[in-house]
């Protein structure tokens, strides 16, 4: 089956087309987004690296954000806290912040633009095809050539590749430039290259971009351009790195003269095709290993993916609503490997793609929820590979972030001894993990540890020990020597509290939000698991045992709701004032932030064992409603796959689908964020395969509009790949392999399935091929 995105038309001009209309390639280090205009095309590049901020000349006292000795406020802060006394906090929590000087954007690195005066074409069609990840554009000019431009973003070369062709021997006339986005870039020019380079005026960072082409045309430097007569076919080739290396703490490595030159030269010794070819056998490679359906048949609609998504707006389901559905599972898979492959930074919170030099948060990495969401589906969709740059991005951050344990909780570790890191809110590739700078939105260090719940998943899915043993162990049980050492023991509440907690953006400053204590406890866990899985002892361990047993994070409120809080119950006196209560506390009804399910997903806590808490969860959840923000109604569909309500999680995938994506089926927050794609692909997943605590559950929340479909290919944790189909609802084939078990415990809600016969009701053991 062919899933493509396509329209009729180019997408408009400026930031607004770019952000809703352009189509994006990406192999992780560079990003392009394609407009396909037919009078000047725009190739509006990026590179990974491109940050302004972090260590400079003119900042030499860059320190990761951090303010020297800020642990002796929060003491007080805390003190007050745990005793409860009725203080103002608001000039406590001032001080609890960082430096916002040096935080620096993710940056736009330019555009190519490629001159074609092709106005007045005919037959006009552009595309992004997700089989072979190829962006096409293709029309019959006034004069009756029939042209094709391709685009692909080469992971193997480091390349962003593209040619025009025209079916008329020599008939194309085109110019092709460079235009830099930041100041002062330098260009040069000869009859086979464009070179563009300079340095960042912020922090000093060297940029360059070179631009290759080959042609049968005749070719001229003419104003800054290369202006190609007479040619059938043109082929460019566009290579741009940094002198950025996440070293610690200077990120600085190797000048980008050097890469460039090594990927240009690399591939002009090769040819279009033969690049093509491998391109192609790197991308399938990955994005074939699963595939979703739940269309009938061939089911392939012709109409432009905009009519598609105009339509879906209108409720019915229909074929042309589930290939979308397909279309959008895939595209997420498609976006992770164009956007985060080894050797590379995870992806950010718009991927590799950025327009704009002050993009929306800095297009940077959000921890309180947005960077866990990109990686979710890494692991399900067989796509381990695309999470390991992210987990040596989490790496990087131990030391600067041992600087944040020290100054802001005095927890100082010593060389050979590490004590403890911790990062806040939002990062950048320059080690900034302090605290943001307003609290209310910048204080939140278990978000360090939410991370590394995703770092653990690698494990958890694939069963591999080296990697676990020499990254994800020593990662996590460090994280988790900070909260050893920062935990305190509240008399009152008899267990161990986060103190001060703030829930992400949401309600009153208070001691051991179920936020915190959830993902402490979540943390603490996973390490536990990791070290048994070693075979690891040691005082710490034994210590974390002892203290995850009095984290007690998971309270049932008075209304029956999971608390968000452990004071609400003091603040809910009549049922009648319920809301208004709340809002006196800060608290909005239908935040986006859903920090209370946590151990719903992607934590274990909550599950078929803990039906109180299952049945808590619900009513949570329905209280939050069934709106949000792009990522936020992503995150309710994963949530009401563990629910195992199939028809509330549908009602979220079609929310986030109608009213959250824009025309090039990017999520809008909004604006653009990447989050909400990766987010949907994994609900989807969830609400085919759970396999969180000690079984896998098959079909956990199917929606009735799905009542036949297969899946090949999806991964359960502890190794297993499953395939399966179903129709009616009902499980009517399964094949599960493992590269050595034998054997599976399958949890079936009321399933037949005729692989093992029968109806099952219960845990049921049913056997695997091992492959
Ligand atoms: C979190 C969210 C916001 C936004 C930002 C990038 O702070 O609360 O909604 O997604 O990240």
């Amino acid at each position: 089956m062919n899933y493509v995105l396509h329209y009729g038309k180019p997408a408009s001009g400026g930031y607004h087309g770019w952000e809703r209309e352009s189509l994006p390639i990406g192999n992780s280090y560079m990003g392009m987004s394609i407009y396909g205009n037919l009078d000047t095309e725009i190739l509006q590049f990026n590179e990974k690296t491109l940050w302004s901020g972090g260590p400079s000349p003119s900042r030499p006292d860059y320190m990761g954000g951090n303010i020297k000795d800020s642990y002796k406020h929060l003491h007080k802060l805390r003190n007050s806290l745990i005793e409860g006394k009725s203080v103002d906090l608001k000039p406590l929590v001032k001080q609890l912040v960082g430096k916002e000087g040096g935080y620096g954007a993710y940056l736009n690195f330019g555009e190519v633009l490629i001159e074609l005066n092709h106005e007045g074409a005919s037959d006009y069609e552009r595309g992004l095809c997700l089989e072979n990840a190829l962006g096409y554009v293709k029309y019959r000019t006034a004069d009756g050539a029939n042209i094709l431009r391709e685009h692909y973003a080469s992971y193997p070369a480091k390349c962003m590749i593209g040619r025009v062709s025209s079916d008329r021997i020599a008939s194309l006339a085109l110019k092709i430039s460079i235009q830099i986005a930041q100041e002062g870039a330098i260009y040069q020019l000869d009859s086979g290259s464009i070179t563009a380079s300079g340095k960042l005026e912020d922090n000093g960072l060297q940029y360059m971009a070179k631009l290759a082409i080959n042609t049968d045309g005749a070719v001229v430097v003419e104003d800054g351009k290369l202006a190609i007569t007479a040619a059938s076919y043109v082929e460019y080739y566009l290579a741009a790195a940094t002198d950025y290396a996440n070293i610690y703490p200077t990120y600085r490595g190797e000048g980008p003269q050097s890469k460039v030159d090594s990927i240009i030269n690399n591939v002009l010794s090769s040819n279009y095709e033969e690049l093509k070819c491998q391109h192609n056998s790197d991308y399938k490679r990955l994005y074939s290993r699963v595939h979703f359906k739940v269309t009938s048949g061939e089911f392939a609609p012709t109409a432009h993916t905009d009519v598609l998504l105009r339509n879906y707006r209108g409720a019915t389901t229909s074929e042309s609503n589930k290939y979308l559905e397909e279309l959008l599972f895939n595209y997420g898979r498609y976006l992770i490997i164009a956007s985060s492959r080894p050797g590379t930074l995870p992806a950010n919170l718009q991927g590799v793609w950025n327009a704009s030099n002050s993009p929306p948060w800095s297009s940077d990495y959000h921890l309180n929820v947005n960077l866990q969401m990109n990686y979710w589906l890494t692991y399900p969709c067989g796509l381990a590979e695309c999470s390991e740059s992210m987990i040596s991005y989490m790496d990087s951050l131990r030391e600067p972030g041992r600087v944040t344990a020290k100054e802001y909780h005095n927890i100082v570790s010593t060389e050979g001894n590490p004590n403890g890191w911790v990062c806040h809110t939002q990062n950048t590739p320059f080690g900034w993990t302090c605290p943001g700078w307003d609290f209310y939105w910048g204080w939140s260090p278990a978000s360090s540890s939410w991370m590394l719940q995703n770092v653990y998943d690698h494990y958890a899915y694939t069963g591999d020990k080296d990697i676990l043993k020499k990254e994800i162990y020593p990662l996590i049980l460090e994280n988790a020597k900070f909260w050893i050492n920062n935990l305190v023991y509240s008399k009152e509440q008899d267990r161990y509290v986060s103190a001060p907690t703030y829930s992400p953006e949401h309600g009153p400053i208070t001691i051991g939000n179920t936020y915190e204590q959830e993902l402490i406890w979540q943390l603490f866990d996973d390490v536990l698991s990791a070290a048994a899985a070693l075979g690891e002892t040691s005082a710490d361990l034994d210590r974390m045992r002892e203290i995850q047993a009095k984290l007690k994070p998971l309270h049932i409120g008075k209304w029956g709701q999971i608390k968000e809080w452990y004071e609400e119950d003091s603040w809910y006196k009549f049922k009648i004032f319920k809301d208004i209560a709340y809002k006196g506390n800060k608290v909005e009804k239908h935040h986006r932030h859903v920090s209370h399910m946590l151990g719903v997903f992607p934590g274990s806590h909550v599950n078929r064992k803990t039906p109180e808490l299952l049945n808590a969860a619900k009513v949570s959840l329905l209280d939050r409603g069934f709106g949000g923000t792009g990522w936020s109604k992503a995150y309710k569909i994963n949530l009401w796959a563990r629910l195992k309500d199939g028809h509330n999680a549908y009602i979220m995938l079609k929310q986030l689908i109608a009213k959250s994506m824009t025309n090039n089926l990017w999520d809008s927050h909004p604006p653009f964020q990447i989050d909400g794609n990766f987010g949907l692909t994994n609900g989807i997943c969830e609400m085919l395969v759970y396999s969180n605590v000690d079984y896998v559950e098959l079909l956990p929340a199917i929606p009735p509009e799905w009542d036949s479909g297969s899946i090949e290919g999806i991964r359960a944790k502890g190794g297993y790949t499953v395939c399966m189909e179903w129709s009616k609802g009902q499980l009517t084939n399964c094949y599960i392999t493992h590269p050595t078990k034998t054997s599976i415990d399958i949890y079936l809600n009321n399933a037949t399935a005729s692989f093992f016969g029968g109806k099952v009701n219960d845990l049921v053991a049913v056997a695997v091929t091992n492959k």
